[in-house]
């Protein structure tokens, strides 16, 4: 209690010192900080290696973004980046009705998995309806279906010293004259226990179509849309992100986004 109240006073002068316009004192600024309006999240959001810090520090971990009612569903999810991968394995699987797929689960776990898309919808599942933003600059609310990620991992058993989940996808990305790469993402610990990240087999009342991402993508709700990895191959538990890709921990990331792209 005392450390965290320690931290947030050090937040406090950091803040006050980068924002100078906007008034800080005591906790109910802060309190009012963490609304996702406080213009101050938008500042922080643009602060880099501080954002991450800063929101773990004072964002509890299960905070939960906005949920919405269906009627608040203006449209079907717009489909972006990948939307109908051409990877042999891919096709295969989708040739198939993903009747073959297996979710592998490895890594820093005791029990490596092979999940069936039956037996992951025989877990336990979770519905919500929220906003998927995208940093191209538009927004969708859906309603989205699946099993938390934190009862895979538990499943699976992660071992001490796991810090990341990498998501491997089917599909590959053009890096033009340098190839091709296939996109991969990461998540910490804490958005990857967090109760609103799952992952995704249903949007909007219907199996999740092949353009968002089928058969299974994860949703990651309090981060940006380049996050949430549509046409999830395997799941790794991992201490380091290094021998991922170019090392930033994700396909924009090593293409110069941010990482941690918390909202
Ligand atoms: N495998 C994979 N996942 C991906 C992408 C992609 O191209 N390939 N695009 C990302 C981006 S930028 C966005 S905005 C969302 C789009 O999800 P949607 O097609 O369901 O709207 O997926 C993200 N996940
Ligand atoms: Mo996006």
């Amino acid at each position: 209690m005392t450390r965290l109240l320690l931290n947030r006073r050090r937040f406090l002068g950091v803040a006050g010192a980068a924002v100078s316009t906007v008034p800080l004192a005591g906790c109910d600024a802060l309190d009012g900080l963490l609304a996702a309006s406080h213009p101050v999240r938008g500042l922080l959001a643009s602060a880099n290696g501080l954002t991450y810090r800063m929101q773990r520090l004072l964002i509890p971990a299960d905070k939960l973004a906005p949920e919405f009612s269906e009627s608040e569903i203006r449209q079907g999810q717009r489909p972006n980046g990948s939307t109908d991968p051409t990877d042999p394995a891919y096709l295969t699987l989708k040739d198939a009705a993903f009747a073959g797929y297996r979710l592998a689960v490895s890594g820093l776990v005791e029990r490596p998995l092979q999940l069936t898309l039956d037996e992951l919808r025989n877990m336990p599942s979770r519905t919500q309806i929220t906003r998927h933003d995208c940093v191209e600059g538009w927004s969708c609310i859906a309603k989205w279906t699946g099993v938390p990620l934190a009862r895979v991992l538990d499943e699976a058993r992660v071992t001490s010293g796991a810090r990341y989940v990498v998501f491997h996808c089917f599909d590959s990305m053009s890096l033009g004259l340098a190839g091709s790469v296939a996109y991969y993402e990461s998540i910490d610990m804490i958005d990857a226990r967090h109760p609103q990240t799952i992952l995704a087999y249903g949007l909007n009342g219907t199996p999740l179509p092949v353009a968002n991402g089928a058969p299974l993508r994860v949703r990651i709700e309090r981060q940006l849309g380049y996050k949430m990895a549509k046409y999830i191959r395997a799941i790794e538990v991992v201490a380091d992100l290094s021998p991922f890709g170019a090392g930033r921990g994700g396909y924009w990331e090593d293409l110069g986004y941010d990482w941690y792209a918390g909202l």
